[in-house]
């Protein structure tokens, strides 16, 4: 079990140890910061957020822009003088914004100049905005702020130190609240475990730093390890392949995606010799599930067994997962060291190995939702309920079977969409495909799979339909294919079936 001491600030803890002339953040456009740079810069806008600003202990600071080293030390800053902060995506727009601060009860935001005026057309009442990173006159970092060191406010363990939102695939945003302790418990559990970090290790990665994904993979397990990040403002498959040749980036997160959009460039023939990835020794997939086809394909073309993961908002990061020659494709793995998980039925009962159930996970961070009722769902007789559906094999590994609310029930059938969704994949043609169900009055809901295919592919369900009966049981087709040029995302790049089922798409 994780021990931590009663008096804790995370940010102390992830910024400590470190020598000053060892790098801590890279950008694409080759700055380094050290960590000893990294320190001081914390420390001004500490002083500055105190001092000015007049923030106090417990003051709730949103933190929004792009994945830059200044987000990560606005960030540091805020748990080191003991606030909270609450992150958010610079992607979202002034309505999102508006519900996001109400829900958290924001009264000061740091935010990327590029980005600030949706903060602005929000109109937050009471609502205080620094700019950083530009050329106005109030620029949070041209503060006249003293350059000595910022002694970080002493919290406690389980004080607040992060408000995460999760928007789900629907309904209204949840903040989920996280202490100073569970910020080092996910470095503790998956990154010391799994990953095993080192301190010449690069991390870089997709997903931004106001998705606990990201925040995790990009600044605290490096931090933690005393190894270094590469943030990029842009980290779409078209620029994480060259950065990683550049940067020599050692630790990738990323989703399933985009391992398949890059595997399309490193197979495409401009792409075949273009790319220097053998820097790579660990590359991790969360966010949605891994489809083994992709694994494979993966790791015929690079060597490399990528680790599979699920996480979630509420729990901060990766709880299921495996390493090395642990890891089977088509599996998520086994708990992370310090957590337990089951699958049970509907009332809490443990289910045996190979029925569907639900997950439920347990260990040193739980959801705690910001004035939700939906708490009461989410948490039971202390196991957090992730909302998806999992088999447990006999030796222990737990295998996705769907989000619970995703499995279709067809003439008395009942059909995993990502079952479907898998055996579309092996099709050559296919490059993303999302299976839902759509009601019918005969047969209650029908399978209908909404597919993205390659630039130039003949759209022809029946090719896909034939070449689906040597892979599916009859019963699982797709009734009905529908060709999009895009699947809907969410900002953090999670699929929204319910989008699928509910617009108007055919
Ligand atoms: O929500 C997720 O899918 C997730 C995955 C890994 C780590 C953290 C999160 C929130």
């Amino acid at each position: 079990e994780l021990q931590y001491p009663e008096r804790l600030n995370a940010a102390v803890e992830l910024l400590a140890d470190t020598a000053a002339e060892r790098p801590a953040f890279r950008t694409a456009d080759g700055d380094v910061w050290t960590y000893g740079e990294l320190r001081a810069r914390v420390d001004r806008i500490a002083h500055t957020l105190t001092g000015s600003l007049g923030v106090v202990p417990g003051n709730r600071v949103l933190l929004r822009g792009p994945t830059t080293p200044w987000l990560a030390a606005c960030w540091l800053a805020v748990l080191k003088a003991g606030a909270v902060a609450v992150t958010v995506l610079a992607q979202q727009r002034a309505h999102e914004l508006r519900t996001l601060c109400e829900i958290a009860r924001v009264g000061h935001a740091l935010c990327d100049a590029r980005v600030v005026d949706d903060l602005v057309k929000a109109e937050v009442p009471g609502l205080r905005i620094t700019p950083y990173g530009g050329d106005s006159p109030d620029d949070l970092l041209r503060l006249p702020a003293p350059g000595e060191p910022y002694p970080a406010v002493d919290t406690a363990a389980d004080d607040v130190a992060l408000i995460a939102f999760t928007s789900g695939t629907t309904g209204r945003p949840k903040g989920c609240i996280h202490f100073h302790r569970d910020l080092l418990a996910i470095a503790d559990t998956f990154s010391r475990h799994v990953l095993r970090p080192r301190p010449d290790d690069v991390f870089a990665g997709s997903p931004p730093l106001g998705f606990t994904f990201g925040l995790g993979g990009l600044v605290v397990f490096p931090l933690r390890a005393g190894a270094s990040a590469l943030l990029l403002e842009q980290a779409g498959p078209r620029q994480l392949l060259p950065a990683i040749a550049e940067h020599r980036v050692s630790v990738l997160f990323t989703a399933p995606t985009a391992y398949r959009a890059m595997l399309d460039e490193l197979n495409s023939e401009e792409g075949a010799d273009r790319h220097d990835i053998a820097s790579l020794r660990r590359c991790v997939s969360a966010g949605e599930n891994l489809p083994a086809a992709t694994w494979r394909a993966w790791h015929e073309r690079t060597g490399l067994r990528v680790i599979n993961g699920i996480g979630a908002t509420e729990l901060l990061h990766i709880f299921i997962s495996a390493a090395d020659d642990g890891i089977r494709p088509g599996t998520t793995g086994v708990p992370v060291p310090g957590w337990q998980a089951r699958v049970q039925d509907a009332h809490g009962t443990p289910l045996l190995d190979g029925e569907p159930g639900l997950l439920a996970v347990r260990g040193p961070v739980g959801c705690r939702y910001l004035a939700d009722p939906r708490q009461r769902e989410y948490v039971r007789d202390g196991w957090n309920i992730t909302g998806d559906t999992y088999v447990r094999d006999p030796d222990g590994y737990f295998r996705y079977v769907a989000r619970a609310d995703d499995m279709i029930i067809s003439a008395g059938y009942n059909i995993a969409g990502p079952e479907v969704e898998e055996a579309l994949l092996r099709h050559p043609d296919v490059v993303e495909t999302a299976v839902v169900g759509r009601p019918d009055e005969t047969r209650g809901q029908v399978v209908v799979a909404y597919t993205v295919l390659r630039p130039g592919a003949r759209r022809d369900p029946e090719a896909l339909r034939a070449f689906l009966k040597s892979e599916l049981a009859p019963y699982k087709c797709p009734r009905e294919f529908v060709f999009l040029d895009a699947l809907p995302r969410t900002a953090t790049g999670k699929l929204q079936r319910f989008r699928l089922r509910t617009d108007n798409h055919s």
